[in-house]
């Protein structure tokens, strides 16, 4: 989201999910609903496409759904990145500058799971995973989609397909080791927070992210700590991580025979969000535990420098002069306050930030407020750490 000294926030998420899973429902169901007439008045935002086609594509797949309850096609082995322009409401027209960009950017990236499931055929698949696995190393978050239609299949065994879920993220990582830190050595931009995300929720209807963190604490807590330890060996700084203690519940639409309910949707709404101010939330906490050093710390924080600019403010209400993003590392206790910031606090700042036509102030503590709700509601758990 661009900022008052005009920087423009591009946040990316990488979500991760073996064959049909539910990956290109949930891509579609995300970007569907904010084509629809009422969208700009419902949601407050815009959301565009950058690549028409693929935008295209996305709606004929929710109007596929919505309309006839024509689910899109299997894409398997296809690896997508979706750039996604948001722009807030009420920022049209302020000149015609602002048109032509976009307040922030949503940068998706597919990543196929069957790629960590097979043996690939040869040099140039092998080549092309690690070019597409490149793509989303500046994603901060990574959803891993645990499959609550296979969950189901294997009911009273979870753990056999839980195991080999992790167990093929975990060698898939490993096999990527070796030729991501050829020239660099650990990476200071990699996903750090790996949220674990139950797809088709709405299969689940009884178990609340409490529930299903439980359920995967009993079945694969051993899977779940290699995976970190894996991660561990690919980052600098390797305390500050989160795998696996962060949930979610996510369900793109109500299935039922013979329709598709997609006003019905569970979690979505949060992608957002999970994408914004989850991992600047956790930089400053890590930071401020020194499990992040001075260095990263400050290229992390310098990446969501205009977010945290806002998320500053939302703290402040109003800031006395202008930040940039490097003096948020002397200021990281303002924005743990954001965090702490109770309901109505925060919809006194969005009011407040929203009469000055602060929108980015506003949008910010709109996901803060999403994200707070949907943990009160049993869809979200994010890790105390
Ligand atoms: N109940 C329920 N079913 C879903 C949901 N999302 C997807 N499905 C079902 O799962 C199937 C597969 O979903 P896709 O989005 O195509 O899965 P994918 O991960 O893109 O799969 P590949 O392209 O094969 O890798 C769909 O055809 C639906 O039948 C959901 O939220 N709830
Ligand atoms: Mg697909």
């Amino acid at each position: 989201m661009a900022n008052k000294q005009g920087r423009k926030l591009e946040q990316h998420i990488a979500v991760f999910g073996e064959i049909g899973s539910g990956k290109t429902v949930l891509v579609s169901s995300f970007f569907g609903p904010y084509q629809e007439r009422e969208a700009v008045r419902k949601r407050g935002l815009r959301v565009l496409a950058r690549d028409p086609g693929q935008g295209n594509a996305l709606h004929r797949n929710y109007l596929g759904m919505r309309d006839s309850a024509h689910v899109p096609s299997a894409t398997r082995f296809d690896s997508t990145s979706y750039t996604f322009d948001i722009r807030l409401e009420g920022d049209r027209g302020n000149s015609r500058r602002r048109q032509h960009r976009p307040d922030a950017t949503l940068v998706w990236h597919d990543y196929p799971g069957e790629w960590f499931e097979s043996t690939l055929s040869g040099a140039q698949e092998e080549a092309r995973r690690l070019e597409t696995f490149r793509t989303l190393l500046g994603s901060d978050v990574a959803l891993l989609l645990v499959d609550g239609q296979k969950l189901k299949d294997y009911q009273g065994e979870e753990e056999r397909y839980l195991k080999s879920l992790f167990g093929n993220v975990k060698r898939g990582l490993l096999t990527l080791k070796d030729p991501l830190l050829e020239n660099e050595g650990p990476l200071t931009q990699f996903p750090r927070i790996w949220v674990i995300a139950l797809s088709k929720a709405d299969l689940w209807p009884d178990l609340d992210v409490y529930a299903f963190r439980d359920m995967l604490i009993d079945k694969a807590s051993d899977e779940i700590a290699d995976l970190r330890d894996v991660i561990g060996g690919l980052v600098a700084d390797k305390a500050a991580l989160s795998v696996g203690e962060d949930f979610v519940r996510l369900s793109s639409a109500r299935f039922d025979a013979g329709s598709i309910d997609l006003t019905q949707r569970v979690g979505l709404d949060l992608i957002m969000p999970m994408a914004s101010v989850l991992p600047l939330e956790r930089h400053l906490r890590w930071f401020r535990s020194k499990k992040l050093s001075h260095g990263v710390a400050k290229r992390l924080l310098d990446n969501a420098g205009p977010i945290a600019a806002a998320g500053q403010a939302i703290a402040l209400k109003v800031l006395p002069g202008k930040y940039k993003a490097l003096a948020l590392l002397f200021n990281a206790e303002l924005i743990e306050r954001v965090a702490e910031a109770g309901k109505e606090q925060l919809e006194g700042v969005k009011a407040e930030a929203t009469e000055k036509h602060d929108l980015l102030t506003a949008t910010l503590a709109q996901f803060q407020l999403d994200l707070n709700a949907a943990e009160r509601d049993g869809v979200i758990l994010r890790s105390e750490r």
